[in-house]
């Protein structure tokens, strides 16, 4: 059924295409482009954080283990947040970079929801995850009561785990 309402994109892709022929794909390019350009001006490298241009991805590796929540609370100090590992070339590229560092057990962002009765991980601001490297060759996740959050085990091939909340581990920060 034909919505009585217009599509404002559509309207806006029709008329910029009508007299310069610049189509809304074009323009997500770009706004995307200005966003990575913007990212790379503003991460923080005399603080040790690392530029990825392809990737538009500024991180940081915190080389010091603690809690879950004191990892968060870390990363928010530099203006970030936990790594959202949302892809698999992503995931890739942070396995060769923790290849390179000491300990590479480290967490990023995600956090167990099951309130529904069903187990759904979620990011900080609660949108739902939909990547995921869990180590199910070792049965992970788990699942057992406490184990709410997402780490990269180093050991087990870079695999994700479940791991507890009292768990000491370094993490991956990353402006956003
Ligand atoms: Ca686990």
């Amino acid at each position: 059924m034909d919505s009585p309402y217009y599509n404002v994109n559509s309207i806006r892709e029709e008329n910029l295409k009508g007299f310069r022929g610049i189509t809304a794909e074009q323009i997500n390019q770009y706004e995307s482009l200005k966003q990575c350009m913007a990212l790379s001006e503003r991460c923080p490298v005399s603080n040790g954080y690392i530029y990825y241009a392809d990737l538009c991805f500024c991180f940081k590796y915190i080389n010091t283990a603690s809690q879950y929540d004191n990892a968060t609370t870390q990363c928010l100090l530099d203006g970030a947040e936990l790594a959202r590992i949302d892809t698999e070339v992503l995931q890739k590229r942070m396995e060769t970079y923790l290849d390179t560092v000491d300990n590479g057990e480290v967490w990023i962002q995600g956090i167990l929801d099951n309130a529904s009765g069903a187990a759904v991980w979620r990011y900080n601001d609660d949108t739902e995850m939909t990547y995921f490297n869990w180590n199910t060759a070792g049965g992970q996740p788990q699942l057992t009561p406490g184990e709410i959050y997402v780490l990269i085990r180093k050991s087990q091939g870079y695999r994700w785990h479940d791991g507890h909340a009292f768990a000491q581990l370094r993490s991956l920060c990353q402006i956003v």
